[in-house]
């Protein structure tokens, strides 16, 4: 049984291109993550998977030098 989610996070400090592949190298090597789509415009990523926490997108996203508002 699969049940994939799809979670949408706020990031903030993101102001170019180069900053939406850091974030997404990042978030797609956390654990059951199998998509990230990063919006740039309006700050906001989401994340499709199956059982990853938010905790690791978080971490993930501060890895890259970013942070999850919401
Ligand atoms: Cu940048």
């Amino acid at each position: 049984m699969t049940t994939m989610s799809h979670r949408t996070y706020a990031v903030t400090g993101m102001t170019c291109s180069h900053c939406v592949l850091s974030v997404r190298e990042e978030v797609s090597e956390v654990a059951g993550v199998a998509d990230v789509v990063v919006d740039l415009a309006s700050a906001r990523m989401t994340v499709t998977g199956e059982g990853f926490s938010d905790d690791d997108v978080r971490s993930a996203v501060a890895e890259a030098g970013y942070e999850v508002t919401l």
